[in-house]
């Protein structure tokens, strides 16, 4: 005869089980969310997605119902609806070890779609998600362990199993406390940063009003001026550093006849710069969104190289940030009549965090990974002979200007656009040289002048709008940019790697009658 299989433990205990192991999930992945630079935990982007799928006359329904009490509520129910999860677990981990996956696996696909939704993206919520998953899964095993059920005679001293249960349970509640103490902790950094960043007034700092002329306002192009919001991320950091802007120092030294070193209140207190600049990514392929365009306020850094007075000989300065990532730039860029900038502000704001506050460079014509430091902290006047910097180092080019670039935006791709006069638009951008003129060739056809909206420089993108007669049928346009020393973009498509890709956008799209 098999032997009888008892499972130890009423449905309190593995309930109880349940819990502890939920909780322990929770705790690491707000941790681990904290050390992923995450300004929010996957709970609340989790109660963020309830708010905004519930159906507007349900939700206006239910606060009416409820009125104030609606917060409250909608907390204590999303609280309610976790503790259920975490009972769930460990009453079906009593029936079976993979049960609990009935939940997990359900509540992960939410928080998936939950982070992917919230403001920090898939990347570091889904990671800060699976920590917690893998976490709640790897305590309710063993947590359970010595409710397991045990085969043979059922002579189990059910003391000893308490007693091991709830040894496990303090270890776990110490364990689980302990790691949310720790992300708190690492958060209160960040949340004070923030904080200071949100008092900041920096008097000088205007907000620009963008002339209509810039501006074509056409559907699906993107808007001139781009919202802090919506400018391209691209850093090395995995935790976005959280500066104060009172311990704050930036340091110029090395071939330079005087070192120098200036705080915040001190730049603040200099007389401001302020332009429309474009700054773009190397590894933006043709047509891609890895350019932007914004307001910048901040110091002239040719004023403060020229007080540290560089020596004959040198040609570069190697920046470096306060998470160590370096890039190095040309002297003679930092120093001409460009203005390049640290910059303070972005869009009349303090640099948001992800965005390098307290302060960054913006050097107008150069691709971010030879100019754009941002958390700047270092600059070393030096040689190119003589350093490597962080993206040099892995074969991208020394010197990185910009390269002439267009693209098409309208219409989108593989859309259907009705007979006649169809509207074809986009930007161009050549910072520091300028864009003379764009032309566009429809189905392989003759280039063609587009118009191009207002600008305020050479250093910001402009956008351009063309007109084509077509008919029925599937379509292709394609574009090219001529800035202003008379250089037509090249047709040569090239990757991104070492220095920028080139070659012309092009966009399928179809004509209805
Ligand atoms: N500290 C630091 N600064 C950096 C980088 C980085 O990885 N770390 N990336 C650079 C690159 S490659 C680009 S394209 C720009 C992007 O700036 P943004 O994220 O504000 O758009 O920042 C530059 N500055
Ligand atoms: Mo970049």
């Amino acid at each position: 005869m098999a032997p009888a299989v008892t499972r130890e433990g009423g449905r309190l205990e593995w309930a109880m089980a349940g819990v502890g192991a939920g909780l322990a999930g929770l705790a690491v992945s707000y941790a681990a969310g904290v050390l992923l630079g995450r300004g929010s935990m996957v709970v609340v982007d989790l109660a963020d997605l309830v708010i905004d799928s519930t159906p507007g006359p349900v939700a206006h329904w239910a606060i009416e119902l409820v009125g104030a009490w609606d917060k409250p509520l909608l907390v204590g129910g999303i609280v309610l609806g976790i503790l259920a999860a975490f009972v769930g677990t460990g009453l079906l981990a009593r029936l079976a070890w993979w049960a609990p996956l009935l939940v997990v696996v359900p509540v992960g696909a939410l928080g998936a779609v939950a982070a992917a939704a919230g403001p920090d993206g898939l990347l570091a919520g889904g990671l800060a998600l699976m920590a917690g998953l893998v976490t709640w899964l790897v305590v309710l095993g063993w947590l359970t362990g010595p409710l397991t059920p045990t085969r043979g005679p059922a002579t189990v001293d059910r003391l000893r199993v308490h007693r091991r249960l709830l040894l496990r349970a303090g270890v776990v509640a110490v364990g689980a406390g302990g790691v949310g103490a720790v992300g708190r902790m690492l958060d209160s950094g960040r949340r004070r940063v923030e904080e200071t960043r949100r008092l900041l007034r920096l008097t000088q700092v205007t907000k620009p009003v963008v002339p209509a002329s810039y501006d074509l306002g056409l559907e699906g192009l993107a808007p001139w001026q781009t919202p802090n919001e919506e400018f391209y991320r691209i850093d090395t950091a995995i935790t976005v550093p959280s500066i104060d802007p009172e311990q704050w120092r930036l340091r110029i030294h090395g071939m330079v006849e005087r070192e120098v070193e200036y705080t915040y209140a001190e730049l603040v207190n200099r007389r401001f710069t302020e332009a429309w600049i474009t700054l773009n990514c190397v590894s933006n392929e043709v047509g891609g969104d890895l350019v932007g365009n914004a307001w910048w306020s901040g110091v002239r850094v040719a004023d403060l190289l020229a007080e540290a007075r560089p020596l004959p000989g040198a040609d570069a300065v190697l920046q470096t940030s306060a998470d160590e990532w370096t890039c190095g730039t040309p002297l003679e860029a930092l120093t001409d009549e460009r203005n390049a900038l640290l910059a303070l502000a972005m869009n009349g704001e303090p640099l948001p965090l992800q965005h390098g506050f307290p302060v960054r460079m913006v050097v107008p014509g150069l691709y971010g990974y030879v100019s754009a430091t941002k958390w700047l902290v270092d600059l070393e006047v030096t040689r190119f002979a003589d350093f490597d910097a962080y993206w040099t180092d892995l074969g991208w080019a020394e010197e990185g200007p910009v390269k002439i670039a267009s693209r098409i935006e309208v219409p989108a791709g593989g859309d259907e656009v009705p007979a006649g006069e169809v509207v074809l638009a986009g930007v161009a951008w050549a910072q520091h040289t300028g864009i003379r003129g764009v032309e566009v060739a429809v189905d392989g056809g003759a280039w063609q002048p587009a118009e191009l909206a207002g600008v305020p420089s050479a250093d910001t993108w402009v956008q351009w709008r063309a007109v084509a007669d077509l008919e029925e049928g599937d379509h292709v346009v394609r574009v090219r940019a001529i800035d202003a020393n008379g250089e037509v973009q090249t047709g040569v498509e090239r990757s991104v790697l070492p220095d920028g890709a080139t070659g012309w956008h092009e966009r399928e799209f179809s004509v209805r009658g």
